[in-house]
C-alpha cells in the first residue's frame, strides 16, 4: 500500500474507504426519483453500495447545469460492488422511494430508470410490470437506455452533508477532490438524512476519530 508515509493526524479509515472498491470492480446503475438531493442520501448509507453521485440525464441538452437544464432531468448514479448488492436490490429501492404513480410536473423530476444495458432494462420493466400487477395501477416512471450522464455541480453532491453545520466543511477538508467519490462520505450523508441503523452508524463513526463537536453536530441529524 501506498499509505506507510501516512502522517498519524490523516484519516486512515476515511481514505482507505475512498478507494476501497475500484471501479472495475463495480456495476453502475442511475435514477431519476424526483429531487436527487434525497435518494444521494438513501442509497449511500446502504451497505454495498460504493460511490454515489447526482447529476442531469435522460435528455438530448449538450451541456446541462441546474439552472440551465434543458431537457434533463435530477438523477443519483449509484456504483456498487455486485458481490453485495444486486441491480434488483436497487431497483426495490428506487420504485418504493419515488411516486411512480403520478407524472411529475416538472420532467426536471420525472421517475427513470436509466438503464446500463439490456440486462438492467429487462429487469427494469420486469419490476414495472409486477408493480402494476400489484397495485392495479399504471406506473409513470420512464425506462430508456442511458445516454450521457453529467455531473451536477459540487454544491449538489452529498448535499444532507454539506448543509450540516460543522459536518460538511470538516469532512470537505479532509478529503479534498476525493469528497464526491468516497465510500464514507456517502454513508455519513446517508446517516445525516437519518438513514441506517444504529449499529452500522456507530461502526462507521467509531472508526473515524471526528473532532467531538462534528461528532455531536452530526448525532443530532440521526433521528
Ligand atoms: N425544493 C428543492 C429542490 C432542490 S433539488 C436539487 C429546493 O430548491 O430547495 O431540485
Amino acid at each position: 500500500m501506498a499509505h506507510s508515509d501516512r502522517n498519524v493526524t490523516e484519516p486512515s479509515v476515511l481514505e482507505r474507504s475512498a478507494n476501497g472498491v475500484p471501479p472495475s470492480e463495480t456495476e453502475t446503475a442511475t435514477f431519476g426519483m424526483g429531487c436527487f438531493w434525497g435518494p444521494d442520501a438513501r442509497f449511500g448509507a446502504m451497505e454495498g453500495v460504493v460511490r454515489t453521485r447526482v447529476g442531469y440525464a435522460g435528455g438530448t441538452a449538450s451541456d446541462p447545469s441546474y439552472y440551465s437544464l434543458g431537457d434533463h432531468t435530477e438523477v443519483v448514479q449509484v456504483e456498487y460492488d455486485p458481490s453485495e448488492l444486486s441491480y434488483d436490490d436497487l431497483l426495490e429501492v428506487c420504485w418504493a422511494n419515488h411516486d411512480w404513480a403520478s407524472a411529475a410536473p416538472k420532467r426536471q423530476y420525472r421517475g427513470v430508470v436509466l438503464a446500463h444495458d439490456e440486462h438492467q432494462r429487462v429487469a427494469a420493466e420486469r419490476h414495472r410490470t409486477a408493480l402494476e400487477e400489484r397495485t392495479g395501477r399504471s406506473a409513470a416512471t420512464d425506462i430508456e437506455p442511458l445516454d450521457r450522464f453529467f455531473l451536477a455541480e459540487d454544491f449538489h453532491q452529498k448535499y444532507e452533508l454539506r448543509s450540516t453545520p460543522v459536518v460538511g466543511d470538516e469532512l470537505e477538508d479532509r478529503y479534498g477532490n476525493d469528497f464526491v467519490d468516497s465510500t464514507v462520505v456517502a454513508r455519513l450523508n446517508g446517516f445525516a438524512a437519518g438513514h441506517g441503523e444504529p449499529t452500522q452508524r456507530n461502526e462507521v463513526l467509531a472508526a473515524l476519530e471526528l473532532p467531538p463537536m462534528v461528532l455531536s453536530e452530526l448525532q443530532r441529524r440521526f433521528c
